[in-house]
């Protein structure tokens, strides 16, 4: 007879758990009448396909009927491309009455992270999250926080499969968007259960609709965007920073982040805007070894903000509707020092975007 070594029985262990706070879900979810399925704001595909993949599961197992729910805006193309060519019934928080609801279910997000639009007083009974777990998480009838998933996707993917629930073709369509936009195509923090759940997904999914998602047609607004991203764009050394002033949609600020970092020779990617009373952030890294998501939260709670993420991209917000245009500017310019800074990168002779390189070149 042979051992099980000890990681099989670890993850053997852990898969156990995961199925029966699975079935606690359903058990709960049986001595309900409606639940509210709400993610974080400004919502990312991984965000929005968890919700609907959790209403789907209360749907199937316990008959409960579910609100989708958001706060904030949908901004980027293709993630509102996925609630259009889905379907997808969401409705924005504010609209929301909390006590139409009996069930509160809260993913992608966890109550201390702030970044979502549930009131203080009212804790959600399930929590499904991949991000580290926050103390308070605890506290909820059932916690699926923390955990070695690139993606909540994954998490609500291995849900179906060990309450045997099979996903609609929107779900399915939804989940494999969501772990592919989370993990960048599988290429970071990609952990075995998100290809696991990947290749699960694949054939239940819609792939026209897929396509139409991922190859969204993109509005004027976002090609000025991105023209005042490149010229606006500073390079420091291995470090792009780039300040957008007043943008459309707090997303965008993501979008930029997540293109400035395919620059040749950046390891380090942040982009900043304001929007609606707030300073948005958002910060990625090439650099494996690197925690994005402690590195902005360490920053960013010295000035009372919020913010959330983990190994190679974070996001943030501060409050900053009561401060003038010249405070929130010597704000900016603080947190550029202390950025470059934590980056190593102090030193380097800043160079604009569009003239990086070309010295080199000529030379
Ligand atoms: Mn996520």
């Amino acid at each position: 007879m042979t051992t099980p070594s000890r990681s099989a029985l670890r993850s053997r262990g852990k898969a156990l758990d995961l199925e029966e706070r699975a079935r606690r879900l359903v058990e709960l979810a049986r001595t309900r009448k409606r639940a509210l399925v709400l993610t974080h704001d400004n919502p990312d595909p991984d965000g929005i396909a968890s919700a609907l993949a959790l209403a789907h599961i209360l749907e199937e197992k316990a008959g409960l009927e579910s609100t989708l729910a958001y706060g904030g805006l949908v901004g980027r193309a293709e993630n509102r491309a996925l609630m259009r060519v889905l379907k997808l019934p969401f409705v924005r928080m504010h609209r929301v009455s909390l006590d139409d609801h009996d069930l509160v279910c809260m993913v992608d997000t966890q109550p201390e992270a702030r970044n979502h639009s549930l009131p203080d007083d009212r804790f959600p009974d399930v929590i499904i999250d991949h991000h580290p777990e926050r103390p308070a998480s605890r506290r909820a009838a059932v916690a699926e926080v923390g955990g070695v998933y690139g993606a909540t996707a994954t998490i609500l993917a291995t849900y179906l499969r060990v309450l045997g629930v099979e996903p609609t073709r929107e779900v399915a369509t939804a989940l494999f968007y969501g772990i592919k936009a989370d993990t960048r195509d599988l290429g970071r923090e990609t952990m075995p259960a998100d290809v696991d759940a990947y290749v699960w997904l694949f054939p239940y999914t819609d792939k026209e609709a897929l396509a139409r998602i991922e190859h969204p047609r993109l509005p004027p607004e976002y090609f000025r965007l991105f023209h005042r991203a490149l010229e606006r764009a500073v390079v420091h050394g291995n470090a792009v920073w780039c300040d957008l002033g007043t943008i459309y949609s707090p997303d965008m600020v993501a979008e930029v982040a997540e293109r400035h970092l395919s620059l040749e020779g950046i390891k380090w990617s942040l982009a900043l805007a304001t929007h609606d009373g707030h300073l948005f952030l958002s910060l990625r890294t090439h650099d494996r070894r690197m925690n994005a998501g402690k590195l902005i939260r360490d920053v960013v709670a010295e000035y009372g903000g919020s913010a959330g993420g983990h190994g190679q991209m974070a996001g943030a917000r501060l409050p900053v509707a009561e401060m003038g245009e010249e405070a929130i500017s010597r704000l900016k310019r603080e947190l550029r020092d202390r950025f470059l800074r934590e980056w190593g990168v102090e030193d380097s002779a800043p160079v604009p975007m569009l003239e990086y390189g070309l010295e080199s070149r000529e030379r």
